[in-house]
């Protein structure tokens, strides 16, 4: 066999190990992980990463939201710029062990490849540095907005209103990563001059038409609101209905009102309300308050404009039937986004001479390659999800599958490193010294 061959595969079984490993910290009873951003567990995953790179050689460094970056310097003879690759270390609570956790894996795994290939002289970089990534608060669970540290340091998003996000019991971010040691003060070597993210698809497209690879060219759009509806409380016995000023009653029939207008779209908009708080919320106390959490998210803005545009009327229409008030407290828009052409022209070309099937496609899903690509030329690849589950303990890739994952990822990286005169990077400099 021959010595890439088996280093490769060494490399394999580092992926098998590390997801194995990743999978008990935060294990839950179905075999899910809870990491939100920031908790113990996420800081448990972090030291755990954190360990593996120093101990192959990598250099550390976080930053100021606790975005935490591993480098591999190939020195001056490479010239300038980086290559960077992964993902997101957080996750939903009871959430899938594949999401974000595959791509931080799997790029730490593929640099080991890399420089693999570098040492024996198999590979002469032309980007100074190869940095694997993982991105504070991707999944938006404990704190708003999604893609929050990568969103950060591709400038959309300032830092200090990002330190500030609080979560349900108040805590903000800032004090969550100082109490596990990960408010840091550090910065990657260099800018990405590509970013490549590989990822789960929580979606069924690639099973449905049996292929092993997708590359995404393009992303649906989402908005995200935190709606209060206030009413009164009062006792649910004696208070005749007539005079209720039901918070719960009013987000009801607003939740009710997501779903029907989503589901008669014909499938161009998608839509829910995913978390609710009520106060008191004891059972026989009329509500007085209800905070949902209402996404749109379709693939075209005038679909959201217009739903956009729904939701506000339904928001004044349910305001006026229940008595109660309401307010948008917090919206974020995250827009239809179309990837770097070149990065899906040079996924392509690698991913098919590696033998593989890709297809190009979308993704409804909000990932850090989309926060990234707003600055930095960016690639996201996605690997099958068993029937398309995901935010879930059944979340599911198959090893195949994770393999060739891996195995693209190697090579996409390889080829961007080496780099070629027709490509051009994020400040126009051709590939070739
Ligand atoms: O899709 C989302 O909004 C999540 O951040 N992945
Ligand atoms: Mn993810
Ligand atoms: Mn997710």
């Amino acid at each position: 066999m021959p010595e890439s061959h088996r280093q490769d595969l060494e490399r394999l079984t580092d992926l098998q190990a590390m997801l194995a490993a990743f999978g008990e910290i935060g294990r839950t009873p179905k075999g899910g992980v809870t990491r939100l951003a920031a908790s113990a567990e996420d800081g448990q995953a972090r030291d755990a990463f954190c360990a593996w790179l120093r101990r192959q050689g990598f250099e550390v460094a976080v930053d100021r939201v606790g975005n935490l970056f591993g480098y591999l310097d190939f020195g001056e003879a490479a010239g300038s710029g980086a290559v960077y690759c992964g993902s997101h270390l957080d996750s939903q609570p009871d959430g899938g062990r594949f999401d974000g956790t595959y791509g931080v894996l799997a790029g730490a795994c593929a640099a080991l490849a890399v420089r693999e290939r570098v040492r024996a002289g198999r590979l002469r970089p032309r980007h100074r540095y190869l940095v694997v990534v993982s991105w504070t608060n991707e999944e938006g669970a404990r704190y708003q907005p999604s893609l929050l540290g990568s969103s950060v340091f591709s400038g959309a998003l300032d830092a200090s209103e990002a330190l500030e996000a609080r979560d349900g019991q108040g805590v903000s971010l800032a004090e969550a990563l100082r109490a596990i040691d990960y408010l840091g003060d550090g910065a990657p070597p260099a800018e990405p001059d590509w970013y490549v993210e590989l990822h789960v698809e929580q979606g069924a497209v690639l099973e449905r038409e049996g292929r092993p690879l997708g590359i995404v060219s393009h992303c649906w759009g989402a908005r995200k609101f935190r709606l209060r509806f206030s009413g009164q409380a009062d006792h649910t016995g004696p208070t005749p209905m007539a005079d209720r000023r039901d918070a719960l009653r009013a987000a009801s029939l607003l939740i009710a009102g997501v779903s029907e207008r989503a589901l008669a779209s014909d499938g161009c908009l998608h839509g829910s309300v995913g978390r609710i708080l009520v106060e008191p919320n004891s059972p026989n106390v009329v509500p007085r308050s209800a905070t949902l959490f209402v996404e749109l998210r379709a693939g075209e803005e005038s679909l959201l404009d217009a739903a956009e545009a729904w939701l506000t009327s339904a928001i004044d229409r349910i305001s006026e039937e229940t008595g109660c008030r309401s307010e948008i407290e917090m919206a974020t828009r995250r827009t239809v986004e179309t990837f770097d052409p070149d990065g899906v022209a040079i996924a392509k070309q690698v991913v098919e001479s590696l033998g593989l099937e890709a297809m190009t496609m979308a993704t409804i899903a909000g990932h850090d390659a989309l926060a990234l690509q707003r600055r930095f030329p960016a690639m996201l690849l996605f690997v099958p999800s068993a029937g398309g589950v995901s935010h879930s303990p059944a979340e599911f890739t198959a090893e195949q599958d994770l393999e060739r994952g891996l195995e693209a990822l190697v090579a996409v990286l390889c080829r961007l490193l080496a780099g070629r005169p027709e490509d051009r990077d994020s400040r126009g400099r051709g590939g070739e010294a």
